[in-house]
């Protein structure tokens, strides 16, 4: 990644399942077009995913499947940073000392939080508390004008800004107040099991989810199965969150508004448009998955790639860090 004056920005993905059209919709794509226009710096969050229980073994697949598939959708290391969380120390180490500068109230209104406590009864632990301030340090460690997410993110995206106003204004400006970019269609894709609640990789019932590495029969299968309402009229309204879901997703593989989409299902049943949303995605995908195999049997490419991305992230990371502990008052090396 050359220096350059361009406004720079940081996402990640935990590599906690496969990953899901909803994060594609919702976040990914958005990684891949901002390459031409801004210096992108993207991670694997795998810190972030070990607030939940990992099987050691899936993890690690989970981790280098993830990578492959985001250079699949068109990660490009020559534009862009691409590395694994876990390999800059930085991010742990700002982690802590942003928990400092961050209160007990905010962390607690986090919905994330209290979602995932609610999911993970038996395993309410510090970390999945302080997640937030993490990906605070994982934003502000670069000096990201922009962050692209979902809208479950928001939250966490505004705490970030809070902790570094409040960071600038203790001592004087060191961070970035980063901006979230969430697209205006995609931002929330529903699980097809249960359309009132998000798409979710770490979702137990694999009909809610379509991941993008399954195959064509089976996005079929799951977008006809897909739960819809009793009206049978391909329209988007109010309470039809089931079609308004599909409609979304529809509008985003082939860029047709939602006008457009109601025109060409006029007079015709949820049977017809479920078979078209389930094709159009399935086309959508079968690229991605070829270029997904080609990159797993090479691995000796991916290693390389996120060895030296990380080495160049760490580099950026350490000047922001060093800067922040000369502010706060500890004594240098
Ligand atoms: P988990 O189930 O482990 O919490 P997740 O599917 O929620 O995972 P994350 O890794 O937390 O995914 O999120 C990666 C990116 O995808 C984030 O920017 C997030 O906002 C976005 N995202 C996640 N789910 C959706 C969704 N259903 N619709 C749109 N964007 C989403
Ligand atoms: N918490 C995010 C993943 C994430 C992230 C980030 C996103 C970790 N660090 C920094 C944007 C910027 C999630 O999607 N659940």
């Amino acid at each position: 990644m050359e220096q350059t004056n361009k406004k720079r920005i940081f996402s990640a993905i935990q590599p906690s399942g496969v990953i899901t059209l909803g994060n594609y919709l919702g976040a990914l794509r958005n990684w891949v077009s901002f390459q031409e226009e801004y210096e992108c710096i993207y991670a694997l969050a795998d810190l972030h995913t070990i607030t939940v229980r990992q099987e050691p073994a899936a993890l690690r697949k989970n981790t280098m499947e993830a990578y492959a598939l985001l250079l699949a959708c068109g990660v490009d290391l020559d534009k862009s940073l691409f590395f694994i969380q876990s390999h800059v120390h930085q991010h742990a180490e700002l982690a802590w000392i942003l928990n400092c500068y961050t209160q007990f109230g905010e962390l607690s209104r986090m919905t994330q939080f209290k979602d995932k406590s609610l999911k993970h009864a038996d395993n309410i632990n510090a970390g999945l508390f302080t997640y937030p301030a993490l990906m605070a340090a994982d934003i502000l460690l670069y000096g990201a004008d922009l962050v692209p997410i979902g809208a479950d993110q928001k939250q966490h995206l505004e705490l970030a800004r809070d902790i570094a106003i409040r960071f600038n204004g203790i001592y004087s400006p060191t961070f970035t107040v980063p901006e979230g970019f969430i697209p205006k269609t995609g931002a929330r894709i529903m699980s097809l099991a249960d359309p009132t609640k998000k798409m979710s990789k770490s979702d137990e019932n694999v009909n809610a989810t379509i991941c993008l590495l399954d195959r064509p029969e089976d996005i079929m299968r799951k977008f006809k199965r897909a739960v819809t309402d009793s009206e049978a009229c391909v329209r988007y309204a109010e309470g039809k969150d089931g079609i308004n879901n599909l409609m979304g997703i529809y509008s985003c593989v082939t860029g047709k508004s939602y006008e457009e989409i109601e025109k060409e299902f006029d007079g015709r049943g949820y049977g017809d448009f479920k078979t078209a949303v389930g094709d159009a995605v399935a086309a959508h995908l079968a690229p991605i998955q070829e270029k997904f195999r080609a990159y797993m049997a090479d691995k000796a490419f991916m290693e390389k790639s996120y060895r030296e991305s990380a080495e160049k992230a760490s580099y950026i990371a350490e000047k922001m860090l060093a800067k922040v502990k000369r502010k706060i008052g500890f004594v240098g090396k």
